[in-house]
């Protein structure tokens, strides 16, 4: 059976690149179709241990458009290989990257800084690139100031920059942020640890010329000791400029409490809210159901179980109803399930559980 080449190659595109090179070497019309560019619209690469690339990777990895790098971060090897698959992929491909996404498998060295990495993605986009998507979500260590102000300067195409990743502390002050706007005019969804946001980068993101700002994602850790909260008056303010922008805030368990009310202005439109302090969050679930009710889909808990929270669960259940999913990782009473399924008419995923399980718990699906 013939396939026409375009549904060919759209099967082709969800192939890792093991398999795209196997398919290259099959037949002279598969091999043809892989040199469309619909093969290549996502490639993820995998860059551990007891794999090797093909030597014909080279020639292959300039076609990719959207590029997935996952690597080990164990073996310095690995880190090599990794940022060769990139470099053939920047360097010999005329600037056609368009997103780049990296993530680490494995857990990294003690003390590992990834200097390496960083440097080296530097130097690899030395010459400019046209990339309007990089997430470095999945990287396990500090990204620091000098590293985005590098990287904010090469690809002023960006319209996505993620840097809000896991690592201990936030590395890039509010002015480096001030400056990636500058060098990237068109970014408009922006992943960033909340204490790099001062009244002045928001006050950026609102000057006429930028562009309709979709999404914030903001890691609160206890760097924000260190930093003056947001008031909510200039939340009000990005808000009006912006009606259409929905904002991820993840709270985790190093944000001091006394610091958690603050984050949780109630002009913040918040879309996906994840409480992850492991403290008490009866007097934050009210505050949640008081200010979010009318944009909050996503809820995440991790905190002490009690009947006290079972009574703010239902109250926010009856208030909250745009609830897509939630997730809470202490047990609950029935009633907390039944007011969720109840009251939420969109829930189709939660985490909800009446008695102990195994870690880790897997959540419930509905239809
Ligand atoms: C940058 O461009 C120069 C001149 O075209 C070239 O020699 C060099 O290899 C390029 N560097 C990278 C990392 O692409
Ligand atoms: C930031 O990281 C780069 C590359 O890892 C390193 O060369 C530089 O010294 C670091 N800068 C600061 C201010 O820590
Ligand atoms: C449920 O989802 C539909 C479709 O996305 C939406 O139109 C509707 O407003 C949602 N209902 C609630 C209560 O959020
Ligand atoms: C937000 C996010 O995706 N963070 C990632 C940062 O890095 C660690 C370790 O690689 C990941 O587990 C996190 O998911």
């Amino acid at each position: 059976m013939e396939l026409p080449e375009e549904i060919l190659a759209y099967i082709f595109s969800f192939l890792p690149l093991h398999d795209k090179c196997s398919a290259f070497s099959v037949c002279k019309a598969w091999s043809n179709t892989m040199t469309h560019p619909s093969s290549w619209k996502h490639t993820e690469v995998r860059c551990e241990s007891g794999t090797s690339l093909p030597e014909r990777f080279s020639d292959l990895l300039p076609l990719v458009r959207n590029l997935k790098l996952s690597m080990s971060l164990t073996d310095p090897d690995k880190r090599k290989t990794g940022l060769w698959v990139l470099r053939q992929a920047v360097a010999m491909g005329d600037g056609q990257l368009e997103s780049l996404s990296i993530c680490c498998v494995g857990s990294p060295p003690l003390f590992y800084a990834g200097q390496d990495l960083q440097q080296g993605i530097v130097d690899i986009l030395t010459n400019g690139s046209s990339l309007t998507v990089l997430d470095l979500r999945g990287l396990p260590f500090t990204l620091n100031d000098s590293f985005v102000r590098s990287v904010s300067v090469l690809c002023p195409a960006l319209r996505n920059l993620y840097i809000n990743n896991h690592s201990l502390v936030c590395g890039v002050v509010a002015e480096t942020l001030r400056q990636a706007l500058k060098s990237c005019p068109s970014l408009n969804v922006l992943g960033v640890f909340q204490a790099s946001l001062s009244q002045d980068v928001l006050k950026d993101l609102m000057l006429p010329e930028r562009p309709a700002l979709k999404k914030l994602e903001l890691r609160c850790e206890r760097s924000l000791k260190y930093t003056t909260p947001l008031s909510d008056q200039i939340w009000l303010e990005l808000k009006r400029r912006h009606p259409h922008l929905w904002v991820e805030l993840e709270l985790d368990h190093t944000l001091p409490e006394l610091h958690v009310p603050a984050v949780l202005q109630p002009s913040i439109p918040v879309r996906c809210l994840r409480l992850l302090t492991w403290t008490l969050l009866l007097e934050e679930i009210r505050l949640v159901e008081k200010s979010y009710a009318n944009t909050l889909e996503i809820l995440e808990l991790q905190t002490p179980p009690s009947p006290q929270l079972n009574a703010a669960l239902i109250s926010l259940a009856h208030q909250c109803v745009r609830l897509r999913e939630v997730h809470c990782f202490c047990l609950v009473s029935q009633e907390v399930i039944t007011a969720f399924i109840t009251h939420c008419p969109n829930l189709s995923k939660y985490t909800l559980k009446i008695y102990k399980e195994p870690h880790p718990w897997t959540y419930t699906k509905l239809k």
